[in-house]
């Protein structure tokens, strides 16, 4: 292996305070399976200091049990390692560091080997090898991480070098965006010293994952670049069939199918082709992922052949080296996190290529609930990066976005060169992707209504308002004082009758009214507002959205006449 300290020329300041990232776990590691050196791999792994058996006899989870022969089979095939539920202290201390500094469970990782197997997620139809040319172009993986666990990031390289065609990969370059724990140092060059394919980059600067993936792209020469997110695990057969794509047409930009690590069993979890989604966005500019929609399906025998995506996730993708400097690569003025994965989407579609996800690639990915690392303080950075993208992407829809944010822009930098990059490549507008590519997409300025809902039983001065957080879907909409101000009280009523926020869905099906995934197929999320009655009328029951006198729950009853409680103004309504 080989080390490069890129030299930082010029650029952004580092604005961190480092220091205020809690010290790394590496001392109350039980195990040293991430093992340090080769010489070691060959023979029995140590024991582990630490009880593993629970002492109590009615935790009826799986346990660690039998203890003798743990350390061999823990997590292999991708199966799930659950804990004990009474653990020593220093043992529930190892844990909770492992959870603080990663937002995974590290403890958990760190029992299992760097090298496990995983179960084959493939379709039948994808291991027929014909169905890949026979000369594929070989790639350079790039792997960027700032502050990565050490036997996840060494599990992720492993799993590259244990499951892909020796002569398709050229290089794997590590890029270490300024990470600040020990195990990354010394440590990492040590143990890949061994290891003639992997190279480390080291940045001089913390540069967010964006510079760093442009900083590792400086340093590959196969004609494809890979790029994987620092806590993956690739499967059998993952790379062939991305490559196969490109080798085909070098402007198709292509996603493996993205599987779920548990973050906290480590489970690999994955499901077949039938129920692979594609990408899309939302007009917060957030990233969603979608069923495969109905037109996509008819072009196509198998639900193993590649699918156009409207959008990636951004982390896991293969491109034609050539092919994305052609494209702008990314833009440098995106901070740490965000945007990025949008702006190749859009520029991959909208400037001549083709984004596909391929179900016959499978990588797994560790998904957190939040972000471990410290982001840069002082600066709203994903709001920065979305409306760079916006102002350059996004023609006059980017309008909408604007309005989430309540039209405050702030300082985004200049954007020029990347409007001048849109302009030589003589990209198609936003209007052209939107309706070519992600049909599906609701635009708000389509809408019947939009803005608040308010009831006027009992004063007045009640509105409809969403549930929110992480796991709002499925849980009943709320009343709340009309406040003016946006946010969880503005609704859209389509032209084809759905009440909506972004992809969920006004929905009732006998019990609450709830948000729910919008299924396009009427039913219970299908409501008729009536101008005169001023009632909200539901679909499948022949009800009516109504409130109670406490003005704190939504109710639906038979529909009556003059009952205020049953009365909404939808703001903006125009029939
Ligand atoms: O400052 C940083 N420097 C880095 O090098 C911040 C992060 N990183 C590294 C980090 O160590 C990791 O390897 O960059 C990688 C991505 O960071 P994550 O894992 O915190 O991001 P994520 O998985 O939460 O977010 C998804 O969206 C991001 C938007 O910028 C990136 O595109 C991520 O790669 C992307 N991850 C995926 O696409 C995996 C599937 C997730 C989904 C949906
Ligand atoms: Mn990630």
């Amino acid at each position: 292996g080989n080390v490069i300290n890129a030299g930082g020329g010029g650029g952004l300041r580092n604005e961190l305070d480092e220091a205020d990232i809690p010290p790394t776990a590496a001392k109350a590691r039980p195990n040293d399976f991430g093992r340090l050196s080769l010489s070691s791999e060959k023979k029995p792994r140590k024991k582990a200091a630490i009880p593993l058996k629970p002492k109590a006899q009615d935790d009826t989870r799986q346990v660690i049990d039998p203890p003798a022969n743990f350390e061999e089979s823990l997590g292999e095939m991708g199966k799930p390692v659950t804990l004990p539920s009474v653990m020593s202290a220093e043992m529930k201390k190892a844990v909770d560091d492992g959870w603080t500094n990663n937002a995974f469970n590290q403890y958990v990782s760190d029992l299992i080997s760097v090298h496990r197997t995983l179960p084959d997620p493939r379709d039948a139809w994808c291991k027929d090898t014909a169905r890949y040319l026979s000369n594929l172009p070989a790639t350079d993986i790039i792997i960027c991480f700032h502050n990565e666990a050490w036997t996840v990031l060494l599990r992720t390289v492993h799993s590259v070098l244990d499951r892909s065609p020796e002569h398709l990969i050229g290089k794997i370059i590590l890029v270490d965006d300024y990470s600040n724990m020990p195990h990354l140092k010394k440590q990492l060059e040590d143990y890949f010293a061994a290891y003639p394919k992997v190279q480390i980059v080291r940045g001089q600067k913390r540069e967010g994952l964006i510079r760093a993936r442009l900083l590792g792209a400086s340093y590959a020469k196969s004609p494809v670049l890979t790029y994987l997110d620092s806590h993956c695990e690739c499967t059998e057969g993952w790379l062939e069939p991305l490559l196969d794509r490109i080798a085909r047409n070098s402007t198709t930009v292509v996603c493996p199918v993205i599987d779920v690590i548990n973050d906290d069993t480590l489970e690999y979890h994955y499901r077949d082709s039938s129920g692979v989604n594609v990408g899309g966005f939302d007009w917060s500019l957030q990233f969603s992922w979608h069923a495969v929609p109905e037109r996509e399906k008819k072009r196509h025998n198998s639900t193993a052949e590649p699918v156009y995506s409207p959008t990636m996730a951004g982390g896991l993708f293969s491109i034609d080296r050539e092919y994305f400097n052609h494209l702008g690569t990314y833009d440098s003025g995106f901070d740490i996190w965000g945007g990025e994965n949008l702006e190749l989407s859009f520029k991959t579609w909208m400037c001549g290529g083709t984004l596909e996800i391929v179900p016959c690639s499978h990588v797994g990915h560790i998904f957190r609930k939040r972000s471990p690392y410290k982001w840069r303080s002082g600066v709203n950075v994903l709001r920065k990066n979305s409306v760079r993208l916006a102002e350059v992407w996004l023609d006059d829809y980017a309008q909408y976005y604007y309005y989430r944010i309540g039209n405050e822009k702030g300082d985004f930098g200049d954007v020029s060169d990347r409007k001048k990059l849109r302009e030589d490549l003589q990209c198609k507008s936003f209007k052209w992707y939107l309706d070519n590519i992600y049909p599906e997409l609701f635009i708000p300025g389509d809408a019947v209504a939009q803005g608040e809902i308010r009831n006027l039983g009992y004063g007045g001065r009640t509105c409809l308002d969403s549930p929110t957080g992480k796991k709002h879907q499925k849980k009943a909409v709320g009343l709340y004082p009309c406040h003016r101000q946006g946010g969880n009280q503005y609704w859209m009523l389509s032209k084809t009758g759905e009440i909506r926020r972004d992809d969920f869905c006004l929905d009732y099906a006998g019990k609450d009214v709830v948000l729910y995934s919008c299924h396009g197929g009427k039913g219970n999320q299908f409501w008729t507002y009536r101008e005169n009655t001023k009632q909200l009328h539901h679909g499948t029951s022949g009800k009516c959205l109504a409130i109670n006198e406490a003005k704190d729950k939504v109710l639906m009853e038979e529909c009556g006449s003059s009952l205020t409680r049953q009365e909404w103004v939808l703001e903006g309504y125009d029939s």
